[in-house]
């Protein structure tokens, strides 16, 4: 191993969680979850089992509840059964010695009305349609139109965000992440392109702040502050949700995040899944405003996470894509070994093809 490259592999504080390495395992949609129950799975716990190594593993994104949901066979965490799955997963990760943080979802706008409640439209900030595709039973389709929340219905929104925090509680899980980026319900709040309210949920900064704050509040009311960290996208188009002055929205968020004592915030650096130089905005900055720890994310290799590791850019790196074709990242970064190469077709749905049966170097 390069001298260098050790502080990968050099132990961090989180909160009060002792990591055992820099490296983070990027929440990912893998869309697996058991048909009708969305719970997780005994495969899915598998799957989970097999990259614990990572400093802690951030969950793939779960719903907080039905209208949360926008894309099919992804995991909820709102009923009994999917409690049990999570307790599965969790029970898993843990007898390997690894930690594990649910993500709660609520994907907003981006959803198909087959996957709502009745049929309904789904729910945003505004009555804008995102220029996005989601999938539903049967493949691919463009993103229904959303109806706005009512001002009075937003109260019953963060209930089922702190509800859902509850439930993670119960099934054991380390810590949450708040999903905040990538155009989902939170970034629908934050983002004046997608955020056209008028009443004190929506136009100034301080009103744009107010759901997604009202939602980390409800998730502190039960949880730790050491345990809970959020994910945030600034400049990430994602999900057609874009901001005129990010800055001016996520500076502000961060120093309230700072305040609270979140134990970290999960940066996506630039557009979600690349490239990484989208817009200009200054990443170190939004670190340095920031009091606990900075997880960056975006298309990193070994080589820039020791880098950015190195400079004091991050305190940890998420990796996404890697760990789905390496259960064993982290030795193979140790070892600076070639990586398996992920295969696109088996990203989201079916069985244990391009799920569980990555080879680990110990396989060969
Ligand atoms: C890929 C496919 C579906 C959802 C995100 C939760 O972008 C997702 C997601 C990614 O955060």
């Amino acid at each position: 191993m390069a001298a260098d490259a050790e502080i990968l592999f050099s132990p961090f504080t989180l909160g009060d969680l002792r990591l055992p390495n820099r490296i983070v395992m990027a929440p990912l949609t893998r869309s697996r979850a058991r048909k009708g129950a969305l719970a997780p799975t005994a495969l899915n716990a598998e799957y989970y089992r097999q990259r614990a190594s990572a400093g802690f593993i951030v969950s793939e994104a779960s719903q907080i509840s039905q209208e949360g949901q926008g894309y099919v066979s992804t995991p909820g965490i709102y009923s009994e059964a999917q409690v049990e799955g999570w307790r599965k997963v969790a029970d898993a990760v843990h007898g390997e010695g690894g930690l594990i943080f649910i993500q709660l979802w609520h994907v907003g706008r981006v959803s198909h009305v087959s996957l709502q409640p009745s049929g309904g439209a789904p729910v945003s900030s505004s009555a804008i349609a995102a220029r996005a595709e989601t999938f539903v039973e049967g493949g691919r389709a463009p993103v229904s139109t959303p109806r706005a929340l009512e001002t009075a219905e937003i109260g019953r929104v963060v209930e089922d965000y702190r509800r859902a925090a509850e439930n993670a509680k119960r099934a054991g899980v380390d810590g949450v992440e708040i999903h905040g980026a990538n155009g989902y319900l939170i970034d629908q709040f934050l983002k004046n392109g997608v955020n056209r309210r008028t009443d004190e949920y929506g136009g100034s900064v301080e009103n744009r702040l107010r759901f997604p704050l009202a939602v980390v509040d409800a998730v502190l009311g039960v949880w730790d502050r050491r345990r809970v960290g959020m994910r945030l996208s600034p400049v990430s188009p994602a999900n057609d949700a874009t901001d005129s002055a990010p800055e001016k929205v996520f500076f502000p968020l961060v120093e309230a995040l700072g305040a609270r004592g979140l134990a970290y915030i999960h940066v996506i650096e630039g557009a979600t899944g690349g490239p990484r130089d989208v817009a200009p905005f200054d990443f170190l900055k939004l670190r340095k405003s920031f009091s606990g720890a900075y997880v960056a994310n975006n298309a990193y290799t070994r080589a820039l996470a020791v880098e950015a590791l190195a400079a004091g850019r991050a305190d940890l790196i998420a990796f996404g894509r890697p760990f789905i074709s390496n259960p064993d990242l982290v030795e193979r970064l140790r070892e600076d070994a070639p990586l398996n190469a992920p295969d696109p077709d088996t990203f989201y749905g079916g069985d244990a093809e391009g799920y569980t049966d990555y080879p680990a170097l110990s396989d060969a």
